[in-house]
């Protein structure tokens, strides 16, 4: 049996707080291997070095490990403050001056570009991928005083009901809910299509492994009758799998008349008013949808292997349910152009009471087809380090001409949120008048006759 301290470093509060979920998961699997395990959340339990260590000392561990959810905020509006390894690496650095045991870090940032962070950081192993099998493995190992890699490749990736069921810390919990009304869970992980700026199929496997819905459903009931919990977000890549998976869920969830609400990402395709009917009333509340360009012709340059016209019948049977939908919609991707631009801000209107939250350009990240297509087209080099984040904007157009057209087109709308900080400006108000959670569904006003 080891002692592994396990830090949560993420301190992002856009556009909400998230439970450490990758955290729990792992401290699960490591209780269940047998270790003694003590989470701690630097967002919810302070970021004070001095606290930390006293914290670390007390718990006198034989591992040290840290999981690393965000690399920056994906806006290419944002400047350095929104990059935050610099701010993970004066951590480590930190606590490498007084810690003496191993640091080990992972999450999906790590995951996305391993090699480069691991050095970045410097620290002493780096678990590429899902940390259930890797991350006990790695404990044993140091234990018998094997010589280890900074490295640790991937595991066979684990079948749906081999995942661990997450640690759920009370003290965690209660901030959470307090903050964000909701915590977290996942339901499947990976992803069959291959959008091509997209890292989830690289994080999660290109196949959905589906977890048994009646392990999952057990688990709300926990979270519930335990931890108090009334809301969730399902953080799976995409909640409606096309062989309707998903419904089995829904259906479990409602035999067991949970009362709970939840709210996941949909892929805006292969879904209407029926699913959504029965979603409803097994407790889904908001739907924040995938949609990603807003003309067929970008769409087809992300590969979403969708046309506009599905996404609009998604749209539509959303408001005829009533339900609050949310579209992510980024401009300046490949193949936009003026036409494209004018197009895509048309159809938007189209989207009536729904949200639609617009990004400007794209961001690069390693591995994804985009990347390959930045290189081709000049934007940058093979060698160019994706570290600090760069973004991908369509040689056809002008940004500062696209993005004035976009805020044009927007003005005076209070669901068409463009530049991103709109939004996170909106939930700062929103958050002092007591709201919380997703918060953008209360800026959908269905109308009288749903449209
Ligand atoms: C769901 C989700 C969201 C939801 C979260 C809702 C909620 N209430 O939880 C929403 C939409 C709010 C969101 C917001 C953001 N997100 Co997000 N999100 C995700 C998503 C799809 C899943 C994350 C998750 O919870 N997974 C489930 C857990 C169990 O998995 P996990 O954390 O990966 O943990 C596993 C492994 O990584 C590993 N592991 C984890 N920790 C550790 C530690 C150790 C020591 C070890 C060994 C292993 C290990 O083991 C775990 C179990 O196998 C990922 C993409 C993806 N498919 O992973 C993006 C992702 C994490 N998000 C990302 C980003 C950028 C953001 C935002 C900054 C975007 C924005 N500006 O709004 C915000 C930040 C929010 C915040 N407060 O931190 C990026 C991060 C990459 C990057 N460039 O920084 C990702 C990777 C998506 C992407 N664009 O590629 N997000
Ligand atoms: S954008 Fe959605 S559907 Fe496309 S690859 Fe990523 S997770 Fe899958």
């Amino acid at each position: 049996m080891s002692r592994v301290f396990i830090i949560s470093s993420n301190t992002t509060t856009d556009p909400y707080p998230v439970y450490p979920l990758g955290m729990a998961v792992v401290a699960g699997a490591l209780q269940a291997a047998g270790h003694q395990v003590r989470q701690y959340d630097c967002l919810a339990q302070g970021e004070s070095i001095p606290q930390l260590l006293q914290a670390i000392e007390d718990f006198a561990p034989d591992l040290l490990s840290i999981s690393l959810r965000n690399i920056d905020n994906v806006d290419s509006f944002s400047g350095e403050d929104a990059w935050y390894l610099q701010k993970s690496k004066e951590f480590v650095a930190e606590l490498r001056k007084t810690v003496k045991v191993p640091i080990v870090v992972g999450g999906p940032a790590l995951t996305i570009m391993p090699e480069e962070i691991a050095e970045y950081l410097a620290v002493d192993h780096a678990v590429i991928g899902e940390g259930e099998r890797s991350l006990p493995q790695l404990v044993d190992r140091l234990a018998a005083g094997e010589a280890v890699p900074q490295l640790i490749s991937r595991n066979q990736p684990l079948a749906g009901d081999e995942f661990s069921a997450p640690l759920f810390d009370q003290e965690l919990v209660s901030y959470y809910l307090q903050q964000s009304g909701m915590v977290n869970l996942q339901t499947k992980r990976g992803c069959p299509y291959r959008c091509s700026y997209c890292s989830y199929p690289h994080l999660e496997g290109k196949q959905f492994r589906i977890r048994n819905p009646r392990l999952v459903v057990d688990e709300l009931e926990r979270l519930k009758q335990e931890h108090g919990v009334e809301r969730v977000f399902f953080t799976d890549s995409v909640f409606n799998d096309p062989h309707g998976e998903y419904l089995k869920l829904v259906e479990e969830m409602l035999s067991r008349d949970l009362g709970m609400q939840w709210s996941a990402f949909f892929r805006p395709q292969g879904f209407g008013r029926e699913e959504l009917a029965l979603m409803k009333r097994a407790g889904l509340y908001a739907l924040e949808l995938g949609t990603d360009a807003a003309a067929d012709r970008t769409l087809v340059g992300l590969d979403k292997r969708l046309c506009f016209t599905e996404i609009l019948e998604v749209n539509r049977a959303c408001l005829e349910e009533r339900l609050p939908a949310a579209h992510f919609v980024m401009f300046g991707g490949p193949d936009e152009d003026g036409a494209s631009l004018t197009e895509g801000l048309q159809n938007l209107a189209q989207f009536g009471a729904s949200v639609v939250f617009a990004f400007s350009g794209i961001r690069i990240h390693p591995g994804a087809p985009l990347h390959q297509r930045a290189i081709e087209e000049g934007i940058i080099s093979a060698e160019t380090s994706l570290l600090k984040p760069v973004y991908y904007f369509s040689p056809l157009l002008d940004r500062e001409w696209m993005e004035e057209t976009i805020e044009k087109s927007f003005y005076g709308q209070r669901n068409r949120i463009f530049p991103p900080s709109e939004g996170a400006k909106r939930m700062e108000v929103m958050t002092r008048f007591g709201f919380r959670g997703l918060m953008w569904d209360r800026l959908v006003r269905f109308p009288k006759t749903a449209q």
